[in-house]
């Protein structure tokens, strides 16, 4: 049940919304009453409102950050909020100029054991300039969006060719098998729902996957596009190379929303920038039964840990997703640095636990 309503909030809100005790997100933090009186009812140039960009945070109070962009200009017509959401995840300040590097060979790391890390996954997010995010884009534009990206996927070549499956035409069966397979986004993400990110659903969505099923583009889900490098076992390296080759091939063909203070344009403020998010599932059956030394080395190497089907879930078998969560600030190379870094410092503290 996909409310098809959901980001058509009225342009101006009565009163500041109220947060619950122990809501704990960015956005009950940083909506204190004097951003609320200056931003409310001020609309960006999609005329994506506050009411639209806080709803999710607002119905989940559970969130951890509360917000989704309606256009690349939110960032700018919302920055009284924005800019503290953005520094206080990633550490980022307003003057700060986004950094990008792909050169793997300054990658200076081994394969990580496979007796512990299951499969390694590299994605980037990235969404069209002169589009609407997700979060405000209709029907036709993200139709739009997929017939454009399709046309991209005919011309691949060499290790990235493969095809192109829409949602709307693929049976349950399929669906299913994917997700548990963790190639396929889920469905019904209330956080995404309360954003309007639902909206047709499963109009205009899908996914590429190459033929040996180790690259992957989600198309039309948080982000207009999720572009994806995986394949079992910790070897970064070669995960990282297929995905950078990936990029060089999809930044000729795409114009993507970017402008130099926030790198590339997302619809959570957690993925600007270089929209990277490293990860690995790491088998830790001992080290996760003290979640305090668990999260105090998370910690120390700024990286996150998930569960093993994605953000807001559990893990199975200790096995969990541990990934750099911060995007912007520091190099892509930088980034898968410091997944790497934490992952191994795990892994050791494992041992010494055996
Ligand atoms: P993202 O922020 O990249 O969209 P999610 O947390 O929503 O990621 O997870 C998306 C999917 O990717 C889930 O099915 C998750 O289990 C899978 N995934 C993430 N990291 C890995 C990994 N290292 N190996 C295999 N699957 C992974
Ligand atoms: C939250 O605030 O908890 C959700 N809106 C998710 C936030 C970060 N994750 C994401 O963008 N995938």
């Amino acid at each position: 049940t996909h409310n098809p309503n959901t980001n058509t909030q009225k342009p101006k809100l009565q009163r500041k919304p109220e947060f619950q005790n122990g809501c704990k997100s960015l956005l009950s933090k940083y909506l204190t009453d004097d951003v609320f009186q200056q931003l409310n009812g001020v609309q960006d140039k999609f005329g994506y409102s506050l009411a639209e960009l806080i709803n999710s945070g607002v119905v989940n109070q559970n969130s951890s950050i509360g917000v989704y962009a309606g256009s690349p200009d939110t960032y700018t017509t919302f920055a009284p909020l924005m800019n503290q959401i953005i520094q206080e995840y990633h550490g980022y300040d307003p003057a700060d100029l986004h950094k990008s590097d792909w050169d793997v060979s300054k990658c200076n790391f081994q394969p990580l054991e496979d007796k512990y890390c299951m499969s390694t996954r590299i994605r980037f997010a990235r969404n069209l300039a002169d589009f609407p995010l997700g979060t405000k884009i209709t029907k036709e534009q993200r139709r739009q969006v997929e017939s454009l990206a399709k046309e991209a996927f005919q011309k691949f070549e060499g290790e990235l060719v493969g095809n192109y499956h829409s949602l709307a035409n693929m049976d349950k069966q399929t669906q299913k098998q994917l997700i548990e397979e963790h190639y396929l986004f889920k469905e019904g993400d209330k956080y995404l729902e309360a954003a309007g990110l639902n909206r047709d659903w499963p109009d205009g969505r899908g996914i590429f996957i190459n033929n040996s099923k180790t690259f992957l583009i989600w198309v039309n889900e948080e982000d207009q596009f999720r572009v994806i490098s995986m394949q079992k076992g910790g070897d970064i390296k070669a995960v990282f190379n297929r995905l950078s080759n990936a990029h060089t091939i999809i930044n000729k063909v795409a114009k993507f929303a970017y402008n130099d203070h926030l790198g590339a344009i997302a619809t959570c403020p957690t993925n600007i920038g270089t929209g990277l998010r490293a990860s690995i599932h790491v088998k830790l059956p001992l080290l996760s039964k003290d979640m305090d030394t668990f999260q105090k080395i998370a910690e120390k190497n700024h990286v996150q840990i998930r569960g093993i089907h994605g953000e807001h879930s559990e893990s199975e078998g200790g096995i969990f997703d541990i990934s750099n969560k911060r995007r912007i600030g520091f190099s892509e190379v930088e980034l898968v640095h410091d997944m790497y870094n934490g992952v191994k410092e795990m892994i050791e503290k494992e041992k010494e636990l055996e």
